[in-house]
Parts: C-alpha cells; structure tokens; sequence
C-alpha cells in the first residue's frame, strides 16, 4: 500500500485536484504540417467506417484509422530527428514508462505571441520566469503557452509565401533547457519549432537539440491557460509503436486544487 496513491486518488476523489485535458480532438479537419513541396508530406487523419450496427457487424461499430505519427495533439521521440537516430532506447515503443509521468511548469508567451505571429522564446524569458518562480528543475517537461490552441482553420498553421508563421524556441532557449536537464519541450503549435525554425541555425533547432540529447516533444496541446506555472504533473504516454517516431496521444495534467 503507498501512501501517495491513495492520497492521490483521495485528492481526486475530494477535489484536492483535479484532471484537465490537454489534447485536443481528432478528426480529419484538424491540421497537419505543411513542409517545402520538395519533402515528403503528413497524411491527414482518416476514419473508414468497417460496420455501424448493420449488415457488415449486426452488433457492433468500428472504425479503420490512417495517420501519420505526427498527427493532432502527439509526442515526439528522439529518433524523430537525425541527431536523436542512435539514443538509446529513442523510438516510442522503447522509451523507459517512467518518461511518461513526471512534472511540468509553463512559460507564458500568450502575450508576445498575441501581437508577434514569429514571437520567440529566448534565455531571456526563461530566465525572468526563474527570477519569479525558481530555477527550472531538472526532470521536467516546459511547456510553452502561446495560446495558438484558440486558432482555428488556415489562422492555426498561418501558412504565407514563404511558409507557416507561428511562435517557438530559439536555439539558445533549447540549449538554456538543456542545461536544466529537462525531460522534454512542448507547445500549442503544430510543432515544437517556431514556423520559421528552418532559418535558425541549426535549423528546426527544438527537434535538433532535443532529440540529440534524448529528450521529447509534445506539440498541438490546448488548455495550458489553465495550468499553474510550477505544481502539475503530466500523464503523457504515447501508442507503443515499433520503431514509431512519434504517436498521438492524450496528454492529461495533474492540478493540485489548492493552486487557483
Ligand atoms: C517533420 C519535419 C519538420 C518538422 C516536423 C516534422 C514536426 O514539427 C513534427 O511534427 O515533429 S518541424
Ligand atoms: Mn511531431
């Protein structure tokens, strides 16, 4: 019997906590990346019908799925990236369970990203989060909140002629990250990289430098307003996929209710 699992579930039970969803809903509008025409591209989610009660399964309703990994609100791995191909244990079905629970705090960029599509998340930031709530710890996720989670349709990957425009991470932020040892980085965007991450150097340097040093992404997230900087923890494991980069998941936050 342990203590802090019946405290835990006491705590949800009593209203001591509580559960909110940070994922948002999958179907076949939701919006993938868009990369140069000259890469391969993310398939949409797709959802075939195989019987509804009917003729095809008299008692029974069910469906065949086709996604790509990096689908609606999902986890990224360290073989996602080519810095991240020879970690050890760096695909979803190998990653330690233990990758999947652990502690989170939110840096806020609602207000930069409000008026700035290319806002970025610099050392300067984190540090003046750290001056107000502590040094970041090592072990946990950072998440960035922007609010892009509130955009709908073609404002979400806010594609112009020269590629998406939205928030993320400059490299030296990533490094700064690193250098706390967290466990991962995740966002409100479509990934963990700002839009126009390919002109940094190195280029997408949220995937580089994470995935090279074994950590993980989440990305499309929602509801991070209604996180408290420091206290939650993150329940975040991705399908167990051989060999797979990446999955879509639910990612649910712990709240201690004592932090409104
Ligand atoms: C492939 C290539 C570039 C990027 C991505 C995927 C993602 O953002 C992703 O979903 O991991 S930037
Ligand atoms: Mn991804």
């Amino acid at each position: 019997m342990s203590d802090a699992i019946t405290g835990l579930a006491a705590a949800l039970a009593g209203g001591q906590a509580r559960i909110v969803d940070l994922t948002h809903t999958l179907d076949a509008d939701f919006p993938v990346i868009v990369l140069p025409p000259e890469f391969g591209q993310c398939a949409r989610f797709r959802m075939e019908e195989v019987s509804a009660y009917d003729h095809r399964g008299p008692a029974w309703k069910w469906h065949n799925l086709s996604l790509n990994e990096h689908t609606g609100t999902h986890f990224d791995a360290p073989i996602h990236w080519i810095s991240g191909k020879d970690v050890p244990a760096g695909a979803v079905d190998e990653i330690p369970v233990e990758a999947f629970v652990g502690p989170v705090v939110v840096l806020d960029c609602s207000d930069g990203a409000a008026s700035d599509d290319d806002f970025e998340l610099t050392p300067d930031i984190i540090t003046a989060w750290e001056d107000q709530h502590g040094k970041i710890p090592s072990g946990v996720w950072v998440l960035m909140r922007s609010d892009w989670s509130r955009r709908r349709g073609t404002d979400y990957l806010n594609m112009r002629e020269d590629g998406p425009h939205s928030p993320g991470p400059t490299p030296a932020a990533i490094s700064l990250l690193l250098e706390r040892g967290i466990r991962g980085f995740g966002t409100e965007t479509v990934g963990t990289d700002a839009g126009q991450g390919m002109h940094y150097e190195p280029p997408y340097p949220a995937h580089y430098l994470l995935h090279g040093a074994g950590k993980y992404g989440l990305q499309c997230l929602c509801n991070l307003d209604q996180l408290p900087p420091t206290g939650a923890m993150l329940i975040a494991p991705p399908l167990k996929i051989k060999g797979g980069t990446g999955s879509p998941l639910r990612v649910l936050a712990l709240i201690p209710g004592d932090i409104e």
